[in-house]
């Protein structure tokens, strides 16, 4: 008799200090404070024109308001990258390649009436996005694993559209989208949402490295997501550069009472042009 023995989820020293920061970074304010305005919990920024007129009126109520905002512009990110998967069917399969608290896996299911897989190497989100799937009765529909999305024990070709909502900076790209490469059936939509240091500027400026150090991630440049896209079968149909519409929601941010201090190197680092908030879109081939 065989027996397979089966790769472990965290397989580098590197992956198991970046479960660790997800695992126990449980009471951030800023995710679980937005996340109470109407129980969809993210991991991401956001993006749009913010209503500056919360920062005006009753001053009790004021940071409640600037919440409430900064949770729209985070949902309208996730909106965003919704409106790039293309035209999902119920029966459609999608992968969230880093699902987190789960809020973009529950509005793609809230959408699209299909099934999403959403991978974390964070236990703790996993149970806890899994609860939230629970809650709102989708659990049959929306299911969260403790995997590793450079090895997602998913089907091959299963997939009609996967995305990655600003979590490619923990990964190899090459090792990510050889993945993304099986999962995906042909003509299947991968939808990037991610910050990138910008090549023409050189190397890590001190504010990229100060995101990295924060978050325990390793920002890669623009150059590499092209190469590593290209160079696994997924083609390139739509660049979005969403800096300018993001930096509203640092500023915002930065007038709050969550901020967290990581604001200030954000805002630093688009507006010196070293960094770039980016969305791509690719078609598997
Ligand atoms: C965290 O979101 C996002 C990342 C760790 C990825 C880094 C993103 C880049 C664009 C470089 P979060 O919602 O957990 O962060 P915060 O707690 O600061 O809101
Ligand atoms: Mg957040």
């Amino acid at each position: 008799m065989t027996s397979t023995i089966e790769s472990p989820v965290l397989r580098t020293n590197f992956e198991k200090s970046v479960a660790e920061y997800w695992n126990t970074n449980r009471i951030d304010p800023v995710n679980l404070r937005l996340g109470e305005v109407d129980d969809l919990y993210h991991h991401h920024y956001g993006v749009g024109e913010p209503d500056l007129s919360v920062l005006e009126g009753p001053a009790d109520t004021r940071d409640e308001r600037i919440i409430a905002e900064l949770h729209r512009l985070e949902s309208a990110q996730a909106d965003l990258l919704l409106d790039h998967l293309g035209p999902i069917q119920p029966h459609h399969k999608l992968l969230d390649g880093g699902s987190g608290r789960g809020g973009t896996s529950i509005m793609a299911n809230r959408r699209f009436g299909c099934e999403v897989d959403g991978v974390s190497i964070s236990e703790y989100q996993v149970g806890f996005a899994n609860e939230q799937a629970a809650k709102r009765k989708v659990a049959d529909k929306v299911r969260f694993h403790f995997r590793n999305m450079l090895e997602s024990k998913l089907e091959t070709g299963s997939r009609q559209a996967i995305w990655t909502n600003e979590t490619t900076m923990y990964v190899d790209l090459q090792d990510l989208y050889r993945e993304f490469a099986r999962l995906l059936t042909f003509g299947g939509r991968y939808v990037c949402i991610t910050g990138c240091a910008n090549d023409v500027t050189g190397l890590r400026s001190k504010s990229v490295s100060r995101i990295n150090e924060h978050y325990t991630c390793d920002i890669h440049p623009r150059s590499a997501y092209f190469r590593a896209l290209a160079d696994n079968g997924l083609v390139p149909i739509n660049v979005i550069d969403l800096t300018a519409a993001t930096i509203p929601y640092w500023e915002l941010r930065a007038k709050s009472s969550v901020a967290t201090g990581i604001e200030e190197p954000f805002l630093t680092a688009y507006k010196e042009g070293s960094f770039h908030y980016l969305m791509i879109v690719a078609d598997r081939i």
